[in-house]
């Protein structure tokens, strides 16, 4: 067991009791499912710029962005999980390969890195701010973002070995995301001011989508710890809704929320009599 060192729990778990057929392949597709929605993603944002009027392409350029680093993020995660874990005739299970990489998450914190900061200036480009300054935010949401990532980066080495340190650095990470989510909350409601009301409703339904789907990031990280300190969810369950709980997190983060504040910028752009394909008078 020692012999895993600071690996995460799916490793401990796929070396101890190995993966059933169900679990070993629900994780396999629920990653191909991840980044194929991102490339598919990929071609809608690319294909639906010129819908809103110029100024707020740039939003489509950063989903752009996010879908192309998320793709390979995933396209990687999926390929370290079927290489990090080998059938065995004998019981039925996958076990953890001998000489095969470990499965980490850490590849998805790295990819954050790019895709939150992204993500967190994308509706600066599709609202107006009425009293805060738009570089102050843009600082703000950079720092605090990989800050956050950062911490929580270095806590998910110790899910295992040291529920203390993981501890530590998770609440140094929720002290940053608190931060986020005030800035994002004023973003929201000044960009709500005299915006059309089909604008302000999309806006209130992307406060709700953001607060939810960021939230489940810390969840999954709690995940191996969930439902009580000892046992719980250290088991193939808590591995597979892991990573049900990243998937549905990042479509809801990166695609949706994308597709949605492209429905605000189209709110604007007609109000402001741009429509797409129709000539200028
Ligand atoms: C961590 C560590 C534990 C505490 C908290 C965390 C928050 C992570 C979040 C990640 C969001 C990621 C997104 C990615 C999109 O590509 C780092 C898990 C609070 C909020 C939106």
């Amino acid at each position: 067991m020692e012999t895993l060192g600071n690996a995460t729990f799916e490793n401990y778990v796929g070396l101890e009791n190995g993966y059933s057929e169900m679990a070993y392949q629900m994780v396999a597709h629920i990653l191909t499912l991840g980044y194929a929605v991102m490339l598919a993603a990929l071609l809608y944002f690319v294909l639906t710029i010129n819908y809103v009027a110029p100024r707020f392409r740039i939003s489509s350029v950063l989903s752009v962005v996010v879908m192309v680093s998320a793709f390979l993020l995933l396209y990687a995660q999926a390929g370290n999980w079927t290489s990090s874990f080998i059938f065995d005739q004998e019981t039925g299970r996958y076990f953890l390969g001998e000489g095969q990489d470990l499965f980490n998450n850490g590849y998805r914190y790295l990819n954050w890195l790019i895709d939150v900061p992204m993500l967190l200036f994308q509706i600066l480009f599709v609202v107006s701010l009425t009293k805060s300054k738009f570089s102050s935010i843009r600082n703000q949401f950079w720092f605090s973002g990989t800050g956050m990532i950062i911490t929580g980066y270095i806590g998910q080495f110790y899910e295992v070995t040291n529920f203390l340190t993981f501890a530590i650095w998770g609440a140094i990470s929720t002290v940053f995301f608190i931060h986020i989510l005030w800035l994002m909350k004023k973003v929201i409601d000044e960009g709500k001011e005299g915006i059309p009301e089909a604008a302000q409703n999309t806006l209130n339904t992307i406060w709700i989508l953001f607060l939810v789907s960021w939230m489940l990031y810390p969840g999954a990280y709690l995940m191996p710890h969930l439902a009580g300190i000892e046992g719980g969810f250290f088991n193939e369950t808590g591995v597979v809704a892991r990573q049900i709980t990243y998937t549905i997190a990042d479509v809801c983060s990166k695609v949706i929320y994308g597709v949605l504040l492209t429905v605000v910028a189209q709110h604007i752009s007609k109000a402001e009599g741009y429509v797409y394909g129709e000539a200028k008078s």
